[in-house]
């Protein structure tokens, strides 16, 4: 039987660790536990625990971790699984909702410079956006700290599609995804980066030979647009080019192979609905837009990815792993060249919580209920409100009622419904998912 832990560890599979971090502290899966998989059986070893809402992971030379905790902190796990105390100089971030510290990166030249790049969401005038920053690593802190790059605007409104996640090209090149705050038009309009990935030099200045360098009217760090929510990159070790993961509506989850100047359809076409059961047009109707090569209908919620590029599992070279979170596992693709050939792991998740990672409402309530119970009440189980950081999810009736009507709606076309999102008057009401039976 071979460590899962082990190699994630040694090969850097840094979000989809980050993941498992995070599935790690449910209770339920702290154990560690065996999985028979198609190639061969795994033993998934819970590397670090204690963390709240792990994020993301960076690994250093010496083989330790630095994670980042989605509510502000940024620590050290050492090799035999010790966390540290945060490290000080962290900027402050928006630790509500979908918002808080999220990625962390190392500079390529990491040996010389000891650089670490941080991305998190940002207060600042007009709401909150998504930032980078970059700071020194010393003994206990982050030094000489500066920000990079910011969102612009910066916008009010629900705490949701941040990104972001960091990824550096082989010519040293710093991608960064971005969300569309859940502002939908945003991410057509080349004057924000709102749904953007951007592609910026180590220290935030705009590469020369960006696509939009020197057109009116458009933001020259401007990589790729029409994206909803990524946050998920990862370099192909061949090619060199940019893969990403991003979240859809009802439906939809894409993977796309990004290409400099390319629109990726956002919210003109997609494969999902809008959460009020609206249609959006297919992809296919609009041949303008660059379509994903893969997409999840029902969703799997992908986060951070990963081409598996060691030796420990021969069947899974070249694989890409992707972190579910609404999948609650990982799911892996086997590729030939640019197409998929196969998709292995769970698709979907009956009960469909998102680890505490998204901040969203779990369904606590319901992992303590049997099955049986779960069969009878399905949508009641999954629903659940937080007033705040720090609170505890309630369920609500009338959330309740509201999304069982459009959950069932949905479900007539696709027999089961993932994320979903409305507002119940206050606070936000965020359903998980329910499932026909
Ligand atoms: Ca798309």
């Amino acid at each position: 039987m071979r460590s899962i832990g082990v190699d994630f560890c040694k090969f850097g599979l840094t979000g989809v660790l980050a993941a498992l971090l995070s599935l790690c502290t449910l209770p339920g899966l702290a154990k560690d536990r065996a999985i028979e998989t198609k190639e061969t059986a795994l033993k998934v070893e819970t590397v670090a625990g204690g963390l709240e809402s792990p994020w993301g992971l960076a690994f250093l030379p010496d083989g330790r971790m630095l994670v980042t905790e989605r509510a502000g902190r940024l620590r050290i796990v050492g090799k035999d699984g010790t966390v540290s105390e945060p490290l000080k100089g962290v900027p402050e971030v928006v630790a509500e909702g979908q918002g808080g510290l999220l990625d962390v990166a190392l500079d390529p030249k990491f040996g010389e410079n000891q650089l670490v790049y941080v991305s998190y969401a940002e207060a600042g005038d007009g709401g909150a956006g998504t930032a980078v920053a970059r700071g020194r690593l010393g003994e206990d802190r982050l030094e000489n700290v500066e920000v990079i790059w910011r969102q612009k605007p910066k916008v009010e409104g629900r705490p949701l599609h941040f990104g972001s996640r960091l990824a550096f090209g082989p010519d040293g090149k710093l991608f960064v995804t971005t969300g569309d705050r859940f502002k939908f038009d945003p991410a057509q309009d080349l004057a924000t980066t709102l749904g953007k990935i951007v592609r910026i030099n180590p220290d935030g200045s705009v590469p020369e030979d960006n696509p939009f360098v020197g057109q009116e009217g458009k933001l020259p760090e401007i990589y790729s647009y029409g994206h909803r929510h990524a946050q998920g990159v990862a370099i192909h070790p061949k090619t060199g080019a940019l893969w990403e993961t991003e979240y859809g509506p009802l439906g939809g989850d894409e993977l796309n192979i990004v290409e400099p100047g390319k629109d990726y359809g956002w919210p003109a076409v997609s494969w999902g609905k809008h959460y009020n059961g609206k249609e959006i047009p297919d992809p296919p109707t609009r041949p303008e837009f660059t379509d994903a090569i893969k997409q999840w209908t029902p969703v799997i919620s992908p986060s951070g990815i990963t081409f598996y590029t060691a030796d420990a599992i021969p069947g899974w070279q070249g694989n890409l792993l992707i972190a579910g979170l609404s999948a609650q596992g990982i799911v892996r693709l086997t590729l030939d060249g640019e197409k998929v050939t196969g998709c292995h792991g769970r698709a979907h998740s009956p009960r469909g919580a998102r680890p505490g990672r998204r901040g969203l409402c779990l369904d606590r309530q319901g992992r303590r209920r049997d099955p049986a119970a779960q069969r009878r009440k399905p949508a009641q189980l999954n629903i659940g409100l937080r007033r705040g950081r720090g609170r505890q999810p309630r369920t609500s009736p009338r959330c309740s009622a509201d999304f069982r009507s459009a959950c069932s709606a949905y479900s007539d076309a696709r027999r089961s419904c993932a994320t979903s999102t409305r507002r119940c008057g206050r606070p936000i009401c965020i359903p998980i998912s329910c499932r026909t039976r």
